[in-house]
């Protein structure tokens, strides 16, 4: 689709949904005829929402995904698309700085070391500033505005001043942390309260929501009551947030449908014959991300290779990093590491017909993905921290023969709905390396017991369902504060 000619003005106040992300739900393309053109991102979060979007007449706000650019809004396969610019400088202190060096780290339990920089702050406030803004202009007189994520922890307050009318969800991605940690914040209060503007603050775990209730108890001395706030109004009066966990997922029947296509089915055998025909395959999904634990795999899988527990001939590991973050330091640093395991651990067992690690430090389209799964033997979500990871969720969903093993890290939010998966400690290197010889030898019988109970969850409970219990709290929240409205005026 060529790029919409600029409309003849801004919609304004006319979406009654409207989702804040920090980007938009579509990636600038050119096409092979030289035009650019907008396409689709791949995503569950942007699957999850495009029915609802569509229903609701929604607006979408984000920023468009290249520095510097101002593009005016734009409707996009039934949603109304509206870019927020950031500038060069602006992606640098905001999204790469206060984002990806000081939350990041921070919330993942200070596995990298957090960064404070006033500047970056300063730039955080003004950037969510603007995503605010925007949301004020476009919603609707009562509209709901869904908010995504760490990079905008600060609009849900913004808009509440801004937008009192407005029902506010704010869903976080990733974990959120024990108040030991949390309390390093310099903005520790600031950013409480930004998050406290909304009606529902959705989290992945029950222990992310009980980390945040307690922060907001030592903080700022709010009453917190199970899963309920109470946060004072501007007037005196009281409202009750609802912090809650509304664990994400995935569009799992369109996994199903991608595994049961034969040409992709031919692509596993072909992966697997290309490999030399392991009697295992073990898979390794992940953003090069140090939260994915992937030095901590390769440390492990080196192991047992020099225990003599597995040999080249017999298992291989296929370990596919897609690039991330690459202008931030702690990620240059990451991947030298890991290449350099790599090559070490591959120097010492490769063989003329067969490799120890392959590795492959690309993106993949989908289609791809599910063959790798359907060709895993065992898939390795080693998280030493993850909010959810949707990819063991993925592995799962394609598994359509009830076969392989999902070994499962403690740490990964997807460990409190997947009690059939192996699980581990990535800490543990001795626990880990007897899970993957477990997962290596696990007879089919019991592979297949455990794969369905997995199924059985991924498959009922899928993005769909998460996006609907999330709007149906926030339902609640509005019909809950419109009669509370009317009593008082009753009154
Ligand atoms: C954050 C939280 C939470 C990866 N490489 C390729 C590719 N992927 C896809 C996976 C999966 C997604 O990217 C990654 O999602 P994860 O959940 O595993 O991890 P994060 O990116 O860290 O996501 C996380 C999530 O938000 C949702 O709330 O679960 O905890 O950190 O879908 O399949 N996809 C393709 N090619 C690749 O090379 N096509």
């Amino acid at each position: 689709m060529p790029l919409p000619p600029p409309p003849s003005g801004a919609r304004v106040n006319q979406a009654d949904l409207v989702v804040v992300a920090n980007r938009l739900p579509v990636d600038r393309v050119v096409d092979a005829s030289g035009e650019e053109t907008w396409r689709r991102s791949p995503g569950g979060l942007v699957t999850a929402l495009e029915p609802v979007m569509r229903r609701a007449d929604g607006a979408w706000i984000g920023w468009p995904g290249q520095p510097d650019i101002e593009v005016e809004p734009f409707e996009f396969e039934g949603t109304h698309l509206v870019p927020v610019s950031l500038s060069s400088e602006e992606i640098e202190k905001y999204y790469e700085g206060m984002s990806n060096d000081t939350f990041w780290p921070l919330y993942h339990d200070v596995i990298a070391e957090p960064r404070y920089r006033r500047v970056w702050w300063d730039t955080y406030e003004r950037v969510n500033r603007r995503f605010a803004d925007a949301a004020a202009a476009v919603a609707a007189e009562g509209a709901t505005v869904w908010v995504q994520d760490y990079q905008l922890q600060l609009v849900p307050r913004m808009l509440r001043e801004a937008r009192p009318d407005l029902t506010i969800g704010y869903f976080h991605h990733i974990p959120f942390p024990a108040y030991g940690l949390y309390s390093q914040l310099p903005w520790r209060r600031q950013v409480l309260e930004g998050l406290l503007g909304a009606d529902v603050i959705g989290f992945q775990r029950v222990a992310d929501a009980g980390n945040f209730a307690r922060a907001v108890r030592r903080v700022l001395r709010f009453d917190t009551k199970a899963t309920g706030i109470s946060v004072p109004n501007p007037d005196g009066s009281t409202r009750t947030a609802l912090a809650k966990a509304f664990p994400i997922s995935i569009d799992a029947a369109s996994y199903v449908e991608l595994a049961q296509r034969p040409e992709i089915r031919a692509r596993a055998a072909e992966i697997r014959a290309e490999l030399g025909n392991p009697r295992k395959i073990l898979l390794g999904v992940d953003r090069l991300d140090y939260t994915k634990g992937i030095r901590h795999r390769l440390k492990a899988f080196g192991e047992l290779l020099a225990d003599g527990r597995v040999s080249v001939d017999d298992v291989t590991l296929v370990q596919v990093a897609s690039p991330s973050r690459e202008r931030v330091e702690a990620y240059v640093q990451l991947r030298d590491e890991i290449e350099l395991t790599v090559g070490r651990i591959n120097g010492d067992y490769d063989t003329m017909g067969h490799t120890a690690i392959r590795y492959l430090h690309q993106a993949y389209p989908r289609e791809e993905m599910v063959a790798l799964f359907l060709a895993a033997d065992v898939m390795l979500v080693t998280a030493l921290r993850d909010g959810m990871n949707l990819v063991a969720k993925e592995y799962v969903a394609a598994r359509v023969d009830n076969r392989g093993v999902l070994v499962l890290s403690e740490f990964a939010g997807a460990a409190d709905e997947l009690p059939s998966a192996v699980r581990i400690n990535p800490h543990d290197i001795d626990g880990m390396k007897d899970a993957i010889m477990r997962a290596i030898d696990m007879p089919p019988a019991e592979q297949g017991r455990r794969m369905r109970a997995l199924r059985k969850r991924v498959m009922e409970y899928d993005v769909a369902r998460w996006s609907r219990s999330f709007l149906a709290a926030l339902e609640q929240a509005r019909s809950a504060r419109e009669s509370r409205d009317a009593e008082a005026v009753t009154a």
